[in-house]
């Protein structure tokens, strides 16, 4: 099978390798932040713009979901890769009706998505009518005018499909959500499928609440914090300050990951300039280098080894939990020999860690996607909880569950009903709130979603955000599922290949992002988001949009529902009233939503509001049981054949998602270039194979092959038949039916492939 042009470009240059960092942070963080934003935004206007994150008065950070501390507020609350989410979408370059006449959909899509993203910001509202080859311009009237037009014509409201990225407001979210249910439909796709759903099916059914339960002062408290499948030194940049902080006081930090990532190596504070010298505090104190989807090897290990050392609370286990005994007699029948040989870590370490594990009072586990998307991710998150609950580090200062959120409102948007199988307590007093029935039926989640448009059951798709193209599985498939639709939308920021790969008919509308001011008639707005340990904050754009024809996703979704919806199922929502003052959505919200009291209120207070958590307040398991659930689960077995490894798909440093920022992987040593294959030397040699070759890269799923072209082989301390590279290059070789049981997240974490000689010249 050859490369499909428009979808993965070829990528001309040769990239450059050179040996890992061994600190993160430092000097370099402050170069690469400045060359970013004056090159995009102009230095007086980008610095502007970057005093103005996650300040009091200013806009919630674009980028990940990391919490900003509720009482000390540094003066610049970002980081390297916050600076360059704020570079992106504050560039002072436009995509214009110009650029379209320029340029064919063919034309764009043979750019590569760093180029596409490179050309700006979108400024008007575009259509590619059926047959067209170029986007044109469309008044605002006249797309919401085809978007109902598509609508009304479905046989019924569950053939259209809305997606959500995890960028949109509350505001947004709770405005877009009602319409979407009062259409008729459930289909409620969101990033959050592809990303913390295993989280969340796992926690839910362990303790009871779907979202972490730490604050951020916990990392002060805290004895031991292990990091697992996370990369918060490109990801979650903010966190080292965090970790380091928890280091220097003594806290032992374990690291669980196939890779030693630099910034758990060691950091240096970009902003304490007394320390760019040094060789940076020293993160982690021990790491454990595990086989992709070792993990819950790895924790029946180190619970094995705490049972055994009787380092058990026996106490909490009695009055709050029940499985134990059965988790303990699974143990137990569990032999070291396949822990060690699944895991991939020795014994000797796994006594390490579970010695630190055992003094600790305290006990914090993160984790982020390394869990959630590997083959079995709900079950290794539950063997995480199991592991807390062994301590009864839940609800205790310093101590619980802590999965890190990507996007910026990701965990709002869940929160204000972005959800396909909403809650029956969610629906009715939704439905009491806006006045009219609602469907209870479960809607398409995102695999799902894919599926229905291949199959002709979806035929309209909707996005509000995102580059559903790109970030979600199985790249030729997916985009065949887009172009079988009668009509695609996207409400977007910025240009992304998603736009390039229509349905039968596509609009493109251009929306404001979280840096502009969002003026309406009774004035100047503000929206809120809530962070990854559940606070609720005001955000406050200042720039001037970039034109007069962008409108804010609230305006957009109430203009809709006033177009798509006829007035006998617009419910007792007043939807221009809802677009005229957000206050008038945060009443709504309050009304629907548990934890929202006073919101207007208390969204004005100078550190937003922590939303209730029964796991972190008061030590309360709402599980059908009343008590926190320890999980068996088998031990799975990895059956490669000889020549096969496990590939995970991963972030470089210059990129947010499928926003390609630029092409270099600092602390991984990867410079201009982004097709590479990380693989152990031992692969390398066993394979015939050199450092510096292309070769394609060919996955295995049941009996069906997927081939991605030209990748370059880059030798790199990673365990043995595992390899690494970059998304959404890979997403080629995603099938769409690998997913994670319980969750349906795509397992980007753990595909089965075979390295063969490159093909393409
Ligand atoms: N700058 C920047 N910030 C971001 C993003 C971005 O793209 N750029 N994306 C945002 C989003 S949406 C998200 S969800 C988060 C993602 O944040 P991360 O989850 O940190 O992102 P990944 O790059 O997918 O890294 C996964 C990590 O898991 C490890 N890993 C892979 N497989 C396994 C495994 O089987 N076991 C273990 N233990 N580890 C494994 C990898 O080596 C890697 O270190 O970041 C958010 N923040
Ligand atoms: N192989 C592989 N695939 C993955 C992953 C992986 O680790 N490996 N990770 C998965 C994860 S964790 C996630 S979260 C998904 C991400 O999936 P998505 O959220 O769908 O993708 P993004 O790349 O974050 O979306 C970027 C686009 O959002 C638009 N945008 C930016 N800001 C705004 C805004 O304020 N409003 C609106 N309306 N639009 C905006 C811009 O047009 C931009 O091009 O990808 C998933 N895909
Ligand atoms: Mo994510």
């Amino acid at each position: 099978m050859t490369r499909t042009p428009e979808l993965t470009p070829p990528e001309p240059n040769v990239p450059d390798v050179s040996e890992p960092s061994s600190v993160a942070g430092g000097i370099a963080a402050i170069r690469h932040s400045f060359e970013h934003i004056v090159r995009e935004s102009g230095l007086l206007r980008g610095t502007g713009q970057l005093l103005a994150v996650n300040q009091r008065h200013g806009f919630d950070c674009p980028g990940c979901a990391w919490p900003d501390p509720d009482d000390r507020r540094e003066l610049t609350e970002f980081c390297e890769n916050g600076a360059k989410a704020v570079a992106e979408e504050t560039t002072t370059k436009r995509v214009t009706p110009d650029t379209f006449a320029r340029q064919s959909v063919a034309d764009l899509a043979a750019m590569s998505d760093h180029d596409i993203g490179k050309l700006g910001r979108l400024t008007h509202p575009m259509v590619l009518r059926e047959g067209a080859t170029h986007y044109a311009p469309i008044a605002w009237d006249e797309a919401f005018a085809l978007i109902a037009s598509e609508l009304k014509s479905l046989a019924s409201p569950d053939e259209a499909v809305f997606y959500t990225s995890g960028r949109t407001s509350n505001e947004a979210a709770f405005a877009y959500q009602a319409f979407v249910r009062l259409f008729g439909t459930n289909n409620l796709p969101d990033c959050s499928n592809m990303c913390h759903e295993s989280s969340g099916v796992a926690l839910k059914q362990t303790i009871g609440v779907a979202k972490g339960t730490v604050k951020l002062e916990d990392f002060d408290h805290a004895d031991c914090i292990v990091v697992i499948g996370q990369n918060p030194g490109t990801n979650h940049p903010r966190m080292l300050t965090t970790l380091q902080r928890a280091a220097a006081r003594g806290a032992a930090i374990i690291s669980v990951n196939p890779l030693f990532e630099t910034g758990l190596k060691a950091f240096t504070h970009p902003q304490q300039f007394w320390r760019w010298m040094g060789a940076g505090t020293p993160i982690a104190r021990l790491h454990l280098p595990v086989r992709v989807g070792g993990d819950i090897a790895l924790l029946s290990g180190l619970l094995k080894e705490l049972i055994g050392m009787n380092a058990v609370d026996h106490a909490f286990i009695a009055a709050k939990t029940s499985g134990f005994e059965q988790l303990a007699a699974s143990l137990a029948d569990t032999s070291w020999e396949d822990i060690v040989r699944e895991s991939g870590v020795t014994r000797e370490h796994i006594q390490e860690a579970a010695a630190i594990l055992a003094r600790s009072k305290a006990t914090i586990c993160c984790w982020a996607m390394g869990l959630t998307q590997q083959t079995h991710g709900v079950a290794a998150i539950q063997y995480v909880t199991n592991l807390l609950l062994l301590g009864g580090h839940l609800g205790r200062p310093g101590a619980g569950a802590c999965p890190v959120r990507g996007h910026s409102n990701v965990q709002g948007d869940r929160t204000m009903g972005i959800y396909e199988k909403p809650s029956p307590d969610f629906l009715q007093a939704l439905s009491r709130e806006v006045s009219a029935q609602l469907p209870d039926a479960h809607g398409y989640d995102t695999v799902e979603a894919i599926r229905a448009m291949h199959d002709g059951r979806a035929k309209v798709f909707f996005a509000m955000g995102g580059n559903f193209l790109s970030a979600t599985p199985d790249t030729r498939f997916t985009a065949e599922a887009l172009r079988r639709t009668r009509l695609t939308a996207h409400v977007s920021t910025k240009l992304n290949r998603s736009h390039l790969v229509p349905g039968r008919a596509a609009l493109i509308l251009p929306c404001l992002a979280r840096s502009d001011r969002d003026e309406q008639s009774t004035g100047e707005q503000i929206v809120s988001t809530e962070n990854s340990m559940s606070v609720v904050q005001p955000s406050r754009g200042k720039l001037s949009p970039p034109s007069e024809h962008v409108k804010s996703e609230v305006a957009i979704v109430c203009e809709l529902a006033l177009a798509a919806l006829p007035p006998a199922k617009r419910g007792s929502v007043d939807w221009a009233g809802w677009r005229a003052s957000y206050d008038r959505i945060r009443d709504s919200i309050e009304r629907v939503v548990p934890g929202f009291a006073q919101y207007n209120e208390r969204l004005r207070q100078p550190s937003g509001f922590y939303l209730p958590n029964a796991v972190r307040d008061s030590q309360t398991f709402a599980t059908p049981s009343g008590r926190a659930q320890f999980v068996v689960c088998p031990l799975p077995r990895t059956n490669l054949a000889s020549d096969q490894l496990v590939l995970m798909t991963l972030r470089s440093h210059d990129q947010f998602n499928t926003t390609i920022y630029g092409l270099d992987d600092r602390y991984r040593g990867i410079k201009n270039g982004r097709r590479v294959i990380f693989l152990n030397q031992a692969d390398i040699r066993a394979r015939g194979l050199t450092s510096g070759q292309h070769v394609d890269i060919v996955s295995h799923f049941g009996t069906s092959t997927r081939r991605a072209d030209r990748f370059m082989v880059v030798p790199y301390e990673i365990p043995e038949r595992c390899a690494a590279a970059y998304f959404p290059e890979a997403n080629v070789l995603v099938p769409v039916d690998s997913v994670v049981p319980g969750s349906n997240t795509p397992t980007y974490k753990t595909i089965v492939v075979t390295i063969a000689p490159s093909q393409a010249q």
